[in-house]
């Protein structure tokens, strides 16, 4: 299990999401974004098995132990304690966190997705480990949410006191603004998966951080 202070200094959070990359590009994929400086990565695969699900993380595990790179899962804490990894991720219509932990125990790393300032204080109450904001934009990946935007961005910071990953439509274009708004982390999915060279890609991105 790596430190938890990698959670508290992260910056670049990616996400190897199967909606963009074929399982048999899971670990070339996976090595990419570690080399390119990604700081968390999490394995999402909506709509697919936990088997399958815990094989990809099992894949996935020894090339970011490797890079010292925490590795979450989404939706699945089951899958989560079961490999061993450093985090589970989820969302307002899965596990409360309460259950999620009883999964996982203490010492794996519980975030929770939030989409609204209120939702996120609501989560603060619940004790995750870190929360998601956003969609800040409109995004293919989550096509039925409506975005948030960046206007309560400066309220989510001065209010919350866990680290708060930004996310939804970040990309190397509006990562200058998306700062400007007050975040210090940010979550990237297509941005980078969908780039031309995905390592070139994640460390433009986390160069434009502060
Ligand atoms: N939760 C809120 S937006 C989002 C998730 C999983 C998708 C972000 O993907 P992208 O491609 O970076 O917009
Ligand atoms: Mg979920």
């Amino acid at each position: 299990m790596l430190s938890r202070t990698l959670l508290q200094q992260a910056r670049l959070y990616g996400i190897l999401d199967l909606g963009y990359v074929q399982p048999s590009a899971i670990a070339q994929v996976t090595k990419a974004l570690c080399v390119g400086g990604v700081d968390l990565l999490q394995l999402r695969a909506k709509g697919k098995s936990p088997t399958h699900i815990e094989r990809w993380a099992g894949e996935m595990l020894p090339i970011t132990r490797s890079y010292n790179v925490p590795l979450i899962i989404n939706d699945h804490p089951e899958v989560a304690a079961k490999v061993g990894c450093e985090g589970v991720h989820v969302g307002q219509e899965d596990d409360s966190i309460a259950r999620a932990r009883e999964w996982v125990g203490p010492d794996v790393w519980i975030g929770k997705s939030t989409h609204s300032l209120s939702q996120a204080l609501a989560a603060q109450e619940e004790g995750p480990d870190y929360i998601g904001f956003g969609p800040l934009y409109a995004t293919g990946t989550k096509p039925d949410y409506t975005p948030v935007g960046l206007a309560d961005v400066p309220a989510v910071h001065a209010q919350i006191r866990l680290p708060i990953f930004c996310i939804g439509g970040v990309n190397l274009t509006r990562i200058q603004e998306i700062v400007q708004a007050g975040a210090c982390r940010v979550v990237a999915v297509s941005a980078l998966l969908l780039a031309a060279k995905i390592e070139d890609e994640t460390r433009r991105l986390k160069a434009a951080l502060p």
